[in-house]
């Protein structure tokens, strides 16, 4: 691939949990990084103890700090455990596993928005704290909860995730709040005035999904440039019950049923080596011309993550030009 550099690119990118983390932390630390702003979900945010956890929003800021747990890739690095297991050691509940710095994040937080400040502005000192260059905007101020419809009734989504470890069979989702919420200063404005946008390999129906259905999203990025990164690599979700949860809805889980799934605004598709037999039937599918880019889309190291970014940025690079 022809190696270009991207001078003044104005990328909003959408990212859920892990896999968008990672490729907006490549994004963040290219040589000449873009104007990154990410949107991240909120839809499986929740209370406990008391507090309000940002599992998608944390995720992002941790991996664009350096800071993020390599093992899980959620929670933090150089984490300690002892206030989760005296909890449960008191009987408390202990399925959810709250490291003591992660805690810290969530006192802060909670204490802050109980003050009357609202979720995107805690955010932006947060990240100004951390070190942040990237704008990390919550999709609204206002609470979404996704709810994930299964054989054993509807479930708020950390109860399927975590508690029930996703083994209940999933029929359906739908986003409690979502219609009536309004987007986070900045999110309408920063889908305006990109050059592209960017859905992250992140789960379509629960970290994308509840994005979109945050009024106005859709809308404007139907008139954007948008390019989908697919988190399914040869049937298989890298982390996560994505390829489970098409399966039980009665999808296949390829990287097809990726490119389904964003097909109202697609204009460039990124998929694994591993898929390239289905290049084909999806550039052929959907009523625009989809240009398709094959490359190695697994982010094991973070090397992995800046050259998949570099070359995607290169794709897109062309996609604006309207080559390729
Ligand atoms: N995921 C788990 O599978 N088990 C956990 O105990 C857990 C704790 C946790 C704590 C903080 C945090 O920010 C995320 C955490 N996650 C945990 C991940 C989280 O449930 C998922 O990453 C997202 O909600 C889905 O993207």
């Amino acid at each position: 691939m022809r190696k270009e550099i991207n001078l003044g690119l104005k990328i909003l990118a959408l990212a859920g949990g892990v896999g968008g983390a990672k490729l907006v932390d490549g994004l963040s630390r290219l040589d000449l990084p873009p104007d990154l702003t990410v949107i991240t979900n909120t839809g499986d945010d929740f209370i406990l103890f008391g507090l309000q956890i940002c599992p998608d929003l944390d995720t992002v800021c941790y991996n664009l700090a350096g800071l993020e747990n390599p093992l899980t890739g959620w929670g933090r690095a150089e984490e300690s455990w002892d206030s989760i297991d005296e909890i449960s050691k008191l009987g408390g509940p202990d399925w959810f596993r709250l490291g003591n710095k992660d805690l810290a994040v969530h006192l802060e937080r909670t204490r802050r928005l109980r003050a009357g400040e609202r979720l995107s502005e805690i955010t932006f000192d947060f990240c100004r704290s951390w070190g942040i260059q990237t704008v990390v905007l919550p999709m609204s101020d206002d609470p979404v909860s996704t709810i994930v419809k299964t054989n054993q009734g509807e479930l708020s989504f950390q109860d399927y995730f975590v508690k029930l470890k996703c083994r209940p069979e999933v029929t359906g989702f739908y986003f409690k709040g979502a219609e009536d919420c309004t987007p986070a200063e900045g999110v309408i404005q920063s889908i305006k005035q990109a050059d592209l946008v960017v859905i992250c390999p992140s789960n379509p129906w629960v970290s994308i999904d509840p994005i979109l259905a945050v009024p106005g999203i859709r809308q404007e990025m139907k008139k954007k440039i948008v390019l989908a990164i697919s988190p399914i690599i040869g049937g298989k979700t890298v982390k996560g019950p994505a390829a489970k949860m098409y399966q039980e809805m009665g999808i296949s889980p390829t990287a097809a049923a990726v490119a389904a799934h964003y097909g109202e605004f697609l204009a460039g598709f990124v998929m694994d080596t591993e898929d390239q037999e289905l290049e084909q039937d999806i550039r052929s599918s959907g009523s625009n011309v989809l240009r398709v880019f094959v490359t190695d889309t697994w982010m094991k190291t973070r090397q992995d993550r800046v050259q998949l970014a570099e070359k995607i940025l290169n794709f897109a690079q062309q996609l604006i030009k309207g080559e390729g």
